[in-house]
């Protein structure tokens, strides 16, 4: 059960992130209605949310879940793998001071963004991306060892994060897209295959009672409603632009 998450509102340089897809730039003043509506998604699953300050010396800093992984006993604050992007954890410790005591860091030659982490209940996937790397996971799974949890690698080959192929729904439902359907790791889970022409709408965000997809991929949208969950959408659009789903938006705990 969540309670809380924090996020950071999309900054003036937002145009500025980092992208691989081929969209277009961000419209600003969209991309603040549709954060808006994620920050009001999260309350109605029940957060109480943190709303942090745009920060424009970091055009990608509205992804605030690549910071840091946070547990119910430790949050750990992550380094980056993009250069562009090393820095935005400074002000996320900060924050996170607030609700943790115990706060433990990723240091450097190891690399790891929070997008690379998924856990399924005390166990911790952590995808080796162009971002993350092996000395960042091991030290991941070190801390989290100390903390009562599990954590072992996956190979990430063709998207951004861990997370941007696979997430974790809850009850043992696997929501996954093209390199990580039928990958070993999760052979026990019933694995929902999201078709390759929604592959983008497979990052949804479980929380409490309900499942948040993105606006506009109905099958994706039906494969989650019956597997029993209620939905919630968010469009957007503008983070998409910027290789950014729902998850990447907040850090919940
Ligand atoms: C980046 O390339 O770092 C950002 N433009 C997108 C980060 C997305 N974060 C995530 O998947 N957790």
């Amino acid at each position: 059960m969540f309670t809380r998450a924090i996020v950071r509102k999309p900054c003036e340089n937002l145009m500025e992130g980092i992208t691989t897809a081929d969209l277009g730039k961000p419209d600003y003043d969209l991309a603040l209605k549709q954060h808006a509506n994620y920050v009001k998604a999260l309350e109605k699953c029940g957060l109480e949310v943190v709303v942090l300050d745009a920060d424009n010396r970091y055009p990608d800093s509205v992804f605030v879940e690549d910071t840091a992984v946070v547990t119910g006993h430790c949050a750990i604050i992550t380094n980056p793998g993009a250069p562009s992007r090393k820095g935005e954890e400074i002000e996320i410790r900060e924050a996170l001071k607030e609700f943790y005591s115990d706060i433990e860091t990723i240091k450097a030659p190891g690399t790891l963004e929070g997008g690379d982490v998924m856990r399924v209940e005390n166990h911790f996937f952590i995808g080796l991306s162009k971002r993350t790397n092996e000395e960042g996971a091991r030290q991941l799974i070190q801390y989290l060892k100390k903390y009562g949890y599990t954590g072992s690698t996956i190979p990430v080959r063709e998207v951004l994060h861990l997370k941007t192929g696979v997430v974790y729904l809850g009850d043992n439902n696997i929501l996954a897209a093209g390199e990580f359907i039928d990958c070993p790791d999760f052979e026990d889970f019933n694995v929902i295959a999201v078709d390759d022409d929604e592959s983008y709408s497979v990052n949804c965000i479980r929380i409490n009672r309900y499942v948040i997809v993105p606006e506009g991929f109905e099958k994706t949208k039906a494969l989650v409603e019956r597997a029993g969950y209620k939905t919630l959408e968010v469009g957007m659009s503008e983070f998409r632009k910027l290789d950014g789903g729902l998850t990447c938006l907040s850090l919940r705990f």
